[in-house]
């Protein structure tokens, strides 16, 4: 057993942040690699240590192995965490920190390797009892074969990219006439995209739920799973809103997905923390779709119900000790909901809208969590994912959960740049995502940019409004009415 006495963290933002916090409770030195763009970044002000390994473009620096295991070596760490993005699910990677000496805090290079092809993942789960949706487990060469396998499974059938994943390298057929014509676009997009053009077929469920089951294995073949997340309130593929546990799962289901999804970790010998994706039909039929082989951005909401840090874990696990708990010592504790704060503008088709942060005051108290990387008067760089923060909000019951999130985005105060607060706070206040009664196509349904601004407000809060607004015009001696109007719809955005 190795215990770990320093760790690098080959990644940036919130996510080294918060894997240096844990790191450091556990009386483990920091090192944090940076690039141009982040020289003044939290994590790099944070960290123990801090080397610099390029230029700003990821391709320049956080994607740059041999940089990263040269400051390993440099600063004498003996462990590497690669976070989430950038290097975490690449199995070169994993394998390049073993053989430079070095522990890698996650899965080994094999089960990354296993997880990231759909087909090698289907056929490792295929002895194990998982649900898989119905259709081929072979990449598709014949296309009369492959039409008639369609026919069997029903209309509409997804054609996917064996090395696609998040949702690239999808295309669905309607009717068996358009089969050729998106089967060869489906392998020309899988070749340019991943260099490899093998793609299979599944019967497509039209509105699933996207539920995740958090998994941890260690090195003595133990798995045991931290329930699910719920992670329906999406936008192209892009997760807004996440919670657990879900609302629609029985304990039975849950009992049994929760098999499946320890049997999937089980089919590829996996250690450390893993998430195994399901889809849910509206018949309540799960399917296993993937497996991703790190920590997730949305892992907090696991820690609140739980009450154990996973990244803490995670490097027990890498120092090869056994899990610390069974099963049955497991137990969900109330409903945690995230929001994921993004620097878009939801009136304007979700568009990147980097810039400084000019006001920025998180919002505090009881069950309230803020994970971020900034801190007022910093930029946010274009260069990475425009993600600012994760809100996350625990309390008592589902509903006791989404009222503190609502009050917690009220109390949130970002200026200078536009953010997804007021749009997650338009889904919070949905009779659809209240009732727990949605699907992935819930940003679809029912949210337009018009949502935002038309929503309406209550009665004493527009006068309210109105009023002030004509207080401070009889106040003010250069009327400015662009101005005014300007703050009245900020105003409303806030306080939907
Ligand atoms: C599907 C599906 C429906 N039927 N597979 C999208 C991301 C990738 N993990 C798999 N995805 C899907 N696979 C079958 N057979 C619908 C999706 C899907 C989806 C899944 C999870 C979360 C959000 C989604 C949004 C659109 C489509």
């Amino acid at each position: 057993m190795a215990k770990i006495k320093k760790l690098l963290v080959a990644n940036r933002g919130e996510i080294a942040l918060r894997i240096m916090r844990s790191a450091r409770e556990m009386g483990i030195k920091t090192v944090a690699v940076y690039s141009d763009a982040d020289r003044n970044a939290l994590h790099v002000r944070f960290a123990d240590e801090a080397v610099y390994i390029g230029q700003s473009p990821s391709v320049e620096s956080y994607l740059r192995m041999e940089k990263i295991t040269e400051a390993a070596r440099k600063t004498q760490a003996d462990a590497i965490h690669p976070g989430y993005g950038f290097l975490s699910e690449n199995e070169d990677f994993a394998r390049h920190v073993e053989e430079s000496g070095f522990i890698f805090v996650g899965p080994s290079a094999q089960s990354i390797e296993v997880m990231g092809s759909k087909l090698a993942a289907k056929e490792a789960v295929s002895r194990f009892n998982v649900p898989l949706v119905p259709g081929t487990s072979e990449p598709i060469t014949d296309l009369v074969s492959a039409k008639k396998i369609a026919r069997e499974i029903g209309y509409p059938i997804l054609i996917k990219a064996s090395a696609g994943g998040g949702g690239k390298g999808m295309r669905i057929v309607d009717r068996e006439e358009q089969f050729e014509e998106q089967m060869e676009r489906a392998v020309s997009e899988a070749t340019s995209a991943f260099g490899d053009g093998s793609v299979f077929i599944e019967k497509y469920v039209t509105q699933p739920r996207h539920i995740e089951f958090q998994i941890f294995g260690d090195q003595h073949g133990n798995v045991i799973h931290f329930f699910e997340r719920e992670c329906s309130i999406q936008r192209r593929h892009q997760k807004v809103i996440e919670e657990a546990p879900s609302s629609v799962l029985t304990s039975e289901l849950r009992q049994s997905m929760g098999e499946a999804a320890i049997n999937v970790a089980k089919s590829c010998g996996y250690y450390g923390a893993g998430t195994v994706e399901f889809i849910l039909d509206e018949n309540l039929n799960f399917y296993f779709l993937e497996m991703n082989t790190r920590l997730q951005v949305e892992h907090p909401v696991t820690e609140m119900i739980t009450g154990i840090d996973l990244v803490k874990l995670q490097i027990q696990i890498a120092e090869g000790e056994p899990l610390p708990f069974k099963q049955e010592d497991l137990s969900i504790q109330g409903h945690a909901v995230e929001v994921r704060v993004y620097a878009e503008d939801p009136a304007n088709n979700f568009l990147p809208d980097i810039g400084t942060l000019k006001t920025y005051n998180r919002p505090q108290g009881n069950g309230i969590r803020v994970d971020d990387g900034f801190e007022q008067g910093m930029s946010i760089p274009f260069y990475y994912d425009p993600m600012i923060a994760k809100l996350i909000c625990h309390a008592e019951t589902r509903e006791l959960a989404i009222e503190k999130t609502i009050r917690a985005i009220d109390e949130y105060e970002i200026t200078g740049l536009e953010t997804t607060l007021g749009f997650c706070k338009y889904v919070l206040h949905h009779d659809a995502f209240r009732s727990g009664n949605f699907d992935t196509k819930f940003v679809e349904k029912f949210f337009k940019p018009e949502s935002l601004s038309t929503s309406p407000l209550h009665a004493e809060e527009l006068i309210a409004s109105a009023l002030s607004v004509v207080e401070y015009g009889k106040n003010t001696a250069n009327h400015q009415e662009p101005v005014e109007l300007k703050t009245i719809s900020k105003w409303r955005k806030n306080r939907l």
